[in-house]
C-alpha cells in the first residue's frame, strides 16, 4: 500500500521560485498541501497573499485555504528587505495579472498554522520559503506548537559560504533574524536548505526553453513568469539560468533521500554587521565554558544536493499536461 501523503503548509512570499515550487507541490503525490500562509519577503504581506490565491487558481485549487501572515518582524519591525527587483513590482515577473477572485480565510498564518497542527499531531509539515515570521509567531502562540508539528523544512541560510543579501546573510534569514534563531532554537524536527545547497542546483536557459516548448498548463505560465528573475540572474551572477532556492527547499520535504545532511545547534546573529548570519555548532569541539550553543537542540542541515535528480523531477512534474 501506498504511504499516506504528507500534509504540508507552504509559508511562502510568491515570488517566481515560490510560484515554481508551490506548482510542483500540487503536482506531487508524496505531498497533500492543506493550505498556503503568506509572507513578506520578495514582496510585502498583502501582495503575497494575492498572489498565493491567484497561484491556486492559475492550479484549479481553490479548494486549498490561504492565510495572511505577519505584515511586521517579530520584533514589530516596519522596515522591511522587499526582493521586487528580483521578482518583479508584482513579485511574478511584471505579467499584470488580473486580481484573484479568493480571499484569505479570517485567520492569521500563525493561527492557521497552530490549528492545523494540533488537528494532526505529528502529522504536519511546514515548508517555509520566506522569512520565519509566522513560524516564530506560532510559537509564541501555542507552546505546543512544536510537538505538534511533524517537521519545519525551511529555505534559508547561508552555511560556510557567503550570504545573498550581503556576505553574512542570506535573504530569508535576513528578513527576520530573531524569528528566525527562535525557530532554530525551538525543539521542533528542524530541517534547514541553505544557499550552501539551493546555489548547486539550477535551471537553465535550455531547460527554459523546454519550459516554453511544453503544452503543461504550469510549465507554459513559468515560462513567461520567468523573465525578469533569469535577467537578474544575468546581472547578479553572470549566469544564463536560475537558481532553483524554493522547489528545492519544497524537494527536501517531498524526497529527503535527494541530500545530505549534518547536524548541530544553529544560532543566528540579530544585530549588527553580519545580522542574518547562521552559525552551526557541529558539537564536535567540547568547550571549556558554556556558550549560546550549549544545551540548543540539535536540527539538520543541509550539505549536499543531488542536483540533475532535483532538476529531472522539477521539469518532469512541471510539464504534466
Ligand atoms: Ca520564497
Amino acid at each position: 500500500m501506498a504511504a499516506e501523503p504528507k500534509k504540508i503548509i507552504i509559508d511562502t512570499d510568491p515570488g517566481v521560485d515560490d510560484a515554481m515550487a508551490i506548482f510542483l507541490a500540487l503536482r506531487s503525490p508524496e505531498v497533500e498541501v492543506i493550505g498556503l500562509t503568506t509572507i513578506y519577503g520578495n514582496v510585502y504581506t498583502t501582495l503575497a497573499t494575492r498572489n498565493a490565491l491567484h497561484l491556486l487558481e492559475v492550479a484549479g485549487r481553490t479548494d486549498i485555504p490561504v492565510a495572511e501572515g505577519s505584515h511586521v518582524t517579530i520584533t514589530k519591525g516596519t522596515k522591511l528587505r522587499i526582493a521586487d527587483f528580483v521578482h518583479g513590482a508584482d513579485g511574478l515577473g511584471n505579467q499584470n495579472f488580473d486580481p484573484p477572485k479568493g480571499k484569505p480565510v479570517e485567520q492569521s498564518a500563525a493561527a492557521f498554522l497552530v490549528e492545523q497542527a494540533k488537528l494532526h499531531p505529528g502529522k504536519v509539515t511546514v515548508v517555509a520559503l520566506g522569512p520565519l515570521t509566522n513560524i516564530a509567531l506560532a510559537i509564541e502562540l501555542d507552546p505546543e506548537f512544536c510537538k505538534n508539528i511533524r517537521q519545519i523544512v525551511l529555505l534559508g541560510g547561508a552555511f560556510s559560504v557567503n550570504g545573498n543579501v550581503n556576505p553574512a546573510a542570506e535573504a530569508n534569514i535576513f528578513g527576520d533574524p530573531d524569528a528566525a534563531d527562535i525557530v532554530f532554537t525551538c525543539g521542533a524536527d528542524i530541517l534547514a536548505v541553505g544557499i550552501n545547497v539551493t546555489h548547486q542546483v539550477a535551471l537553465t536557459d535550455a531547460e527554459r526553453d523546454k519550459l516554453i516548448q511544453s503544452n503543461g498548463k504550469f510549465a507554459q505560465y513559468l515560462s513567461k513568469i520567468l523573465e525578469v528573475y533569469l535577467s537578474y540572474h544575468q546581472e547578479a551572477y553572470s549566469m544564463r539560468g536560475v537558481y532553483l532556492h524554493d522547489p528545492t527547499a519544497l524537494l527536501a520535504a517531498v524526497n529527503p533521500s535527494l541530500f545530505t545532511y549534518t547536524e548541530g545547534a544553529v544560532r543566528v546573529q540579530t544585530n549588527g554587521i553580519t545580522r542574518g548570519l547562521t552559525l552551526l555548532y557541529n558539537k564536535q569541539k567540547r568547550f571549556g565554558e558554556v556558550t549560546e550553543w550549549t544545551d540548543k537542540p540539535t536540527v539538520k542541515v543541509a550539505m549536499t544536493v543531488d542536483a540533475p535528480t532535483v532538476v529531472k523531477l522539477l521539469m518532469e512534474r512541471l510539464m504534466e499536461s
